[in-house]
C-alpha cells in the first residue's frame, strides 16, 4: 500500500470530474495526497476542455500532490510524464500488456490510447499544489465514431476479459508515490530515464500542433523539464506543450 497517496480517499459515484472535485476540495484545504475517484463522470476533461469519455467500468481518479517548498517550477511539466510512466508500469505489472508512453500525456496498448492524464497546478496560501487526473479505459468500451485521433483502447479488450480495477488503482498508487518521492528528493534524471525507457515516442517521426503552430520532425529525446527534442531540418526544436500525433 502507498504511504502518503490515497491515505484519505473520497469514492463517488458520479461526479462532474474528479480533477474539478478535488480541487474545489484542496481549495478548502484538504490533506496532500487525497485521492478522489469516481465510478462515472459526467464531465470529465481532456486538455484545452476537450471531453474525456468516463463511462462506468474505467478507473477516473485524481489525486493531490503538493511542491516542497523552493521546488523548481520549470520541472511541472514532468508532472504527466511521471503519471504516464507510472500508468504503463502498473498495467505492465498486473496484466502483462507491453504499454508505453506517448508524448506527453498518455498510455498506449499496441499503439491505441488506453489512459490520458491531465495536471493542474495552483496555489493555495503558500502551499503549491498540483493535481493529477488520470483516466484509465478498464473494463469500459470507448464509443465509437468519436474525434479519436489514434484510436482508443482498454485494458479489458487488450487482456480478452474483465479485470479488478481496484487491483490496477492501488498499483498506479504505489509506482506514482515512487515517483512522486524522487521528485521530491530531486532525482529529477532518473524520472527522465524512467520515462525515456517506457517511450513509444522518442525515434518516431511526430507531427506536433502547438498553440503557436505545427511542425514535423522526428521525436529525438525529452529535455529536464519534459519539453520534447524535435529535429527538423537539421535544428533541434523544443515543445513545451502541444498534441503529438506518431507518423510513422
Ligand atoms: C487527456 O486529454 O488525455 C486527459 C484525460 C484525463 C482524464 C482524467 S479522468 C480523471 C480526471 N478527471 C477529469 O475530468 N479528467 C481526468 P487530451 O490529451 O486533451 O485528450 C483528449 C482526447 O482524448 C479527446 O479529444 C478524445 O479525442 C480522446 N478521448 C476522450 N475520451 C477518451 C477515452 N475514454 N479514451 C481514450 N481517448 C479518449
Amino acid at each position: 500500500m502507498p504511504r502518503l497517496l490515497g491515505r484519505k480517499t473520497i469514492r463517488y459515484d458520479s461526479v462532474t470530474s474528479t480533477n474539478e472535485v478535488l480541487k474545489a476540495l484542496a481549495l478548502e484545504g484538504i490533506e496532500t495526497g487525497t485521492l478522489v475517484t469516481a465510478k462515472v463522470q459526467t464531465h470529465g476533461r481532456g486538455r484545452l476542455e476537450r471531453r474525456w469519455e468516463s463511462p462506468e467500468g474505467g478507473l477516473w481518479m485524481s489525486v493531490l500532490f503538493e511542491m516542497p517548498p523552493g521546488f523548481d517550477s520549470s520541472r511541472y511539466g514532468l508532472l504527466p510524464l511521471m503519471a504516464g510512466a507510472s500508468v504503463a508500469t502498473a498495467i505492465l505489472m498486473e496484466h502483462g500488456l507491453d504499454a508505453g508512453v506517448k508524448w506527453p500525456n498518455d498510455v498506449l496498448i499496441a499503439g491505441r490510447k488506453a489512459c490520458g492524464i491531465l495536471g493542474e497546478i495552483f496555489t493555495v496560501g503558500d502551499r503549491h499544489l498540483a493535481i493529477i487526473g488520470i483516466g484509465i479505459n478498464v473494463n469500459n468500451r470507448v464509443q465509437v465514431g468519436y474525434d479519436f485521433s489514434s484510436g482508443t483502447t482498454s485494458i479489458a479488450e487488450e487482456f480478452g476479459k474483465s479485470v479488478k480495477t481496484e487491483v490496477l488503482e492501488n498499483t498506479v498508487l504505489e509506482e506514482l508515490e515512487f515517483r512522486h518521492d524522487l521528485l521530491v528528493s530531486g532525482e529529477y534524471d532518473k524520472i527522465l530515464e524512467d520515462w525515456r525507457e517506457l517511450s513509444v515516442t522518442l525515434g518516431r517521426k511526430v507531427h506536433i500542433v502547438m498553440p503557436g503552430g505545427e511542425m514535423t520532425g522526428i521525436a529525438r529525446d525529452i529535455d529536464p523539464t519534459g519539453a520534447l527534442l524535435v529535429e527538423m531540418d537539421d535544428v533541434i526544436h523544443k515543445v513545451n506543450a502541444g498534441d503529438c500525433r506518431h507518423l510513422e
